[in-house]
């Protein structure tokens, strides 16, 4: 029986939030390495662990597994969160795809200088309110099932109502106008998995801080380049 998933990132959000948010939305527990310095990430890369060179990377059923989205996309077809059929994939991909598009954009908020911080956070709010949003409101709005696709549990739940909480980190009423959403936010935050995650002391990370920032881009030099 292969061990717990092993994940190699720094202690933080970026890219690798949405594989913890899944692995814990399946109830699977995982260990986690995380990069104090920029010779770390330099010695998995020596060490021939990082296929394209760069994280997030998890160890998973033997595999050495790189590039978010394949990492989701196989954690999400091994537990059955994936839909039954093609159809129902391809319509979870559509919602979280559009999900992954607003979660770029908010993950890279703590990244962008600090005149270009209201801007940027205008667009977080533009997209989601009048691109995002509205499309899940009707769709759940319309069929007035519990969950987003085949009325089951799937990773298209999950990724919305990460991305839903981080977009309330940015403008905690941005949900005012979605009610259909916001009774989702609820059902979905109170799965017994989902509802141990959000306890303090799980392995949820914080938002990006100003005291973690100088590491992130530090590690991945970034700025120096
Ligand atoms: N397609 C950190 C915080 C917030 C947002 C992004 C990066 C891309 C995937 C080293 N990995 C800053 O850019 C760091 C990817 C993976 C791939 C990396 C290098 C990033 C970050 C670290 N950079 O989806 O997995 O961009 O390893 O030399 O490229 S994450």
């Amino acid at each position: 029986m292969a061990g717990k998933p092993k994940l190699y990132y720094f202690n933080g959000r970026g890219r690798m939030e949405t594989i913890r948010w899944l692995l814990a939305a399946a109830g699977i527990e995982f260990e986690e390495q995380f990069f104090e310095t920029r010779e770390e990430l330099l010695k998995l890369r020596q060490d021939g662990a990082l296929l394209f060179q760069q994280v997030p990377m998890v160890e998973i059923d033997g595999m050495k597994m790189v590039q978010t989205r394949a990492i989701l996309n196989y954690i999400a077809w091994k537990h059955n969160l994936y839909g039954k059929d093609v159809k129902e994939r391809a319509l979870i991909d559509m919602y979280v795809e559009a999900t992954m598009d607003l979660n770029e954009i908010i993950m890279h908020h703590p990244l962008q200088p600090p005149e270009a911080k209201a801007k940027h956070l205008a667009t977080i709010i533009e997209k989601a309110t009048t691109r995002y949003f509205p499309v899940y409101e009707k769709a759940l709005k319309d069929h007035g099932q519990d969950f987003l696709v085949g009325n089951r549990f799937s990773r298209a739940d999950v990724q919305l109502l990460e991305t839903i909480l981080m977009a309330e980190e940015c403008k905690p009423d941005i949900l005012s106008k979605f009610p259909v959403l916001q009774a989702f936010k609820a059902r979905i935050s109170n799965i017994p998995t989902i509802k141990k995650f959000l306890q303090p002391g799980s392995q949820r990370k914080p938002p990006l801080d100003v005291k973690l920032l100088p590491k992130v881009l530090s590690i991945f030099n970034i700025g120096n380049e």
